[in-house]
């Protein structure tokens, strides 16, 4: 079972950014599939939600360099 989590980014200005992003998060337990969107400064994460949440996506996300805007 997989779920898709659209993750909002700051920081992220090029493609070297963008690569940066996708394997910090392709290399985390439980992430399936990642695609980011450079002009929307969104993550689109396929991941399986027994083996990880948003919360450690995000964790990954800042061990990147780049920060994931807080959503309500
Ligand atoms: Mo590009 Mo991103 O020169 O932190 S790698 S701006």
């Amino acid at each position: 079972v997989s779920v898709q989590a659209e993750l909002p980014l700051e920081g992220m200005t090029c493609a070297s950014c963008v690569r940066r992003v996708e394997r910090a998060l392709e290399k985390h337990d439980g992430v399936v599939s990642v695609q980011v969107n450079l002009p929307q400064e969104k993550a689109y994460v396929q991941y399986d939600p027994a083996r990880t949440n948003v919360e450690q996506l995000r964790q990954a996300v800042q061990g990147s360099g780049y920060d994931v805007r807080l959503s309500t």
